[in-house]
């Protein structure tokens, strides 16, 4: 089935109209009867994952998957699919970040963090399992007619997440507290912790879509622009954001000691090298001509988001 974009390029409209799409293929996969050949499924340990993922977020990541994949043509329930199993991490990135041993954070989307709503150890299986799930979601035959490419998007998707990607970022970014770092360390903590993921999305809805490896490449450099675009201004939002508006406690970077870019370089700065992401992710879309007006938007969504 090919869905009808509601978003006329409003990156909004775009966001919510992904956002209930995504929520929707998550309601399903976390639904509490179990699956043929599956054992029952614990019903706190699925209440968890629910508060976890439904209901909430930007739901960035998908969004710029599916943005991505109708840029090349594609636009059905398996690239949602993709979007839902990559949400899926960054849920459960958020649920293990947000636990005493990390950031000790209470508030996540306006509501109480996993381990706050139900407890520690919850949260740790929630997220394991969210992570888990992902897995199952990205290797569902509906995502591509070709098990090489789901494959393929399977194996970026770990590597993504994985040691070399997000975990191993939040590594150098623990690591590193309370210490000075050097540009170039935040810039490749920052990378790895939020760019990977964001950098994924990109990748894999133009991999999905069956886009020309010169495409795929431009849209890769693409999707590393607008993370590095999200991380500033997610330090900018740290520095003069509103917690009510975010749904989550601000200040957290200078009370944790973390060098961020921001304090490196202060906001003019970091705001000019905002507007130059920009600049250079329009100029990369250029060649699309009007088909690339949803992910310009988008990249300016990012760029000047207030949440
Ligand atoms: C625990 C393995 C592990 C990794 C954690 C991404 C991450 C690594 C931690 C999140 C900490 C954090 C708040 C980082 C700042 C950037 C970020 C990911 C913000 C939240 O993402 P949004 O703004 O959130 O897309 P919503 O709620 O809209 O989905």
């Amino acid at each position: 089935m090919t869905h009808q974009d509601a978003s006329g390029g409003d990156p909004i409209r775009l966001l919510a109209d992904c956002a209930r799409r995504v929520e929707a293929a998550l309601d399903n996969a976390l639904a509490t009867s179990a699956l043929a050949g599956e054992h029952p499924r614990p019903e706190r340990l699925v209440a968890a994952m629910r508060h976890a993922a439904l209901g909430g977020g930007k739901r960035l990541r998908p969004g710029l998957l599916l943005a991505t994949a109708r840029l090349f043509g594609r636009d059905d329930e398996g690239v949602v699919l993709a979007g839902a199993a990559l949400e899926c991490i960054h849920c459960y990135s958020l649920v293990h970040d947000d636990l005493p041993a990390m950031d000790d954070d209470d508030m996540r989307r306006g509501r109480p963090t996993v381990h706050k709503a139900y407890d520690e150890a919850t949260a740790i299986l929630a997220g394991d399992a969210l992570l888990t799930l992902a897995f199952d979601l990205i290797a569902a035959p509906a995502v591509h007619t070709s098990a090489a490419v789901r494959l393929e998007a399977s194996r970026e998707l770990a590597r993504a997440a994985g040691h070399g990607g997000m975990a191993g970022g939040q590594m150098l970014d623990l690591a590193s507290e309370h210490r000075d770092r050097s540009e170039q360390e935040i810039r490749l903590l920052q990378a790895m912790k939020t760019g990977a993921l964001i950098r994924y999305a990109a990748r894999t809805g133009a991999r999905l879509a069956d886009a020309s490896g010169p495409d795929l490449e431009r849209l890769t450099r693409f999707g590393e622009i607008i993370g590095l675009a999200f991380q500033l201004a997610d330090d900018l939002l740290d520095v003069e954001g509103d917690a009510a508006r975010l749904g989550k406690a601000a200040g957290k970077d200078a009370d944790a000691g973390k060098a961020t870019l921001v304090a490196l370089k202060g906001v003019a700065e970091t705001r000019a090298e905002l507007a130059d992401l920009v600049a250079e992710a329009e100029a990369l879309l250029a060649p699309f001509g009007a088909r690339s007006a949803e992910l310009v938007a988008l990249a300016r969504f990012v760029a000047d988001r207030d949440r």
